[in-house]
């Protein structure tokens, strides 16, 4: 069963899409947290994080050099923004489908809550 991310990135879901290319693609998250909250995403179906592989190296250089560029485009890079990526049950991961939440626009608070 393909996750709701691939059909975003297929073109089967509807989705804000912000930036593709061959190995990822980055749509605004459904539920924003932030002024601006996008999530950069492999094409290819990956659950987390700790299923990449050594063949992913690409991908995941992808996600950070696609996050330089969002953030430019998006017109918050002087500023800074956050990257986060969340794994598993502890991570309070929702999507099995690796992502990467870029946030920013205003200040952020701590990062964690204690
Ligand atoms: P995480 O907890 O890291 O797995 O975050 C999943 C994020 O995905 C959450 O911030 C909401 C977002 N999300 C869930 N369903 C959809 C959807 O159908 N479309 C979009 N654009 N975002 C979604």
């Amino acid at each position: 069963m393909a996750t709701i991310f691939s059909k975003i990135i297929r073109g089967e879901l509807p989705g804000d899409i912000v930036y593709q290319d061959d190995l990822v693609t980055a749509f605004r998250d459904i539920n924003p947290g932030a002024p601006t909250h996008i999530l950069i995403v492999p094409n290819k179906e990956i659950p987390t994080v700790n299923d990449l592989t050594n063949e992913d190296e690409r991908t995941a250089g992808r996600m950070l050099l696609a996050a330089q560029k969002i953030a430019e485009q998006e017109g918050i890079a002087a500023d800074g923004y956050r990257l986060i990526i969340n794994v598993g049950k502890h991570g309070r991961q929702e999507i099995y489908h690796v992502h990467m939440h870029l946030v920013g626009g205003r200040p952020l608070g701590p990062m964690l809550c204690r």
